[in-house]
């Protein structure tokens, strides 16, 4: 303590904002010094409080609340939305689940039997631009369906709702792709590159992409799994089972790369839900 001054919370709380409107300490402390503190109560709540314009010493953000099933108790099966379905595999870093018993074979049917008409070469969201683009990485054909589009997507977007936990409004509409052999996904990242230019348009509806769900329609006869590369992870295309994945942050190191094998034999089908932060209006 210095005399009779003492650094009180108006002070603190004075050059806390300072701070963050990105005043150097120099410039706060001249502006001390002519408001009338001494040079060593300045020194002082300067150096406690001066780590904050670096980001040093701040508090990291608490954990965001991230989409997923509840697994508190080890379940062997969910119930959700009435339907009781499997959990597989888990991994935590990536996370990562694989469900069985997702949808019915009617289910699969009715999805694949309504997009089949509407098919066209798959489309990836250019992030130069916030376009759509052709993607050579990506040879399967896609369509998409608005949210509760018919009776069979609205059913299971409050299943997926219920097992995952996030609301139907922040999931994008559902995406169909069909692989014939020779057809791949290379391995990407779902959410978008915050350095692309075309970003921030992307994110105005609905924010970041926070998780994805990739369900499986139609298996193959050979090759199509779902793969993560960063942790040697290979999921087999089981028609009805899906894998989900997600990522609390637009980041490698969430480990969430992921790409689809090129099919060897026959055709694969999948439906993929994407679930962004916000509401996707
Ligand atoms: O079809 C797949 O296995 C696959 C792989 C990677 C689908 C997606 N990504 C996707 O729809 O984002
Ligand atoms: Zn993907």
């Amino acid at each position: 303590m210095s005399g009779a001054q003492a650094v009180s919370p108006e002070l603190r709380a004075w050059i806390v904002s300072q701070l963050a409107a990105g005043h150097s300490i120099p410039a706060l402390k001249t502006s001390m010094r002519d408001a009338g503190w001494h040079d060593d109560v300045a020194s002082a709540a300067l150096a406690e409080l001066g780590p904050l314009a670096t980001g040093a010493g701040v508090a990291p953000a608490p954990p965001r609340e991230m989409p997923g099933p509840d697994l508190s108790n080890a379940p062997l099966e969910i119930d959700a939305d009435g339907r009781k379905v499997q959990v597989l595999q888990t991994l935590q870093n990536p996370r990562v689940i694989v469900f069985g018993n997702l949808l019915s074979d009617d289910e699969c049917e009715g999805l694949i039997a309504a997009a089949r008409e509407r098919l066209a070469r798959s489309l990836t969201v250019e992030t130069k631009t916030g376009g759509e683009v052709l993607n050579i990485d990506r040879t399967s054909d896609g369509m998409f369906f608005e949210r509760g589009e018919n009776a069979i997507v609205a059913r299971l977007e409050s299943r997926l709702a219920a097992l995952l936990r996030w609301p139907i409004e922040f999931g994008e509409g559902l995406q169909i792709l069909r692989y014939s052999p020779g057809a791949q996904y290379r391995p990407h990242y779902d959410y978008f590159d915050p350095v692309e230019p075309g970003t921030p348009v992307i994110l105005k509806r609905g924010g970041q992409r926070v998780a994805t769900l990739v369900m499986y329609l139609q298996s193959p006869e050979q090759g199509g799994a779902t793969t993560f590369p960063d942790v040697g992870l290979e999921v087999g295309p089981v028609r009805g089972s899906g894998v989900f994945f997600s990522y609390d942050r637009p980041d490698p190191a969430t480990k969430t790369l992921h790409g689809g094998a090129p099919v060897l034999a026959g055709e694969k089908w999948v439906a993929t839900k994407w679930l962004r932060e916000r509401e996707f209006k």
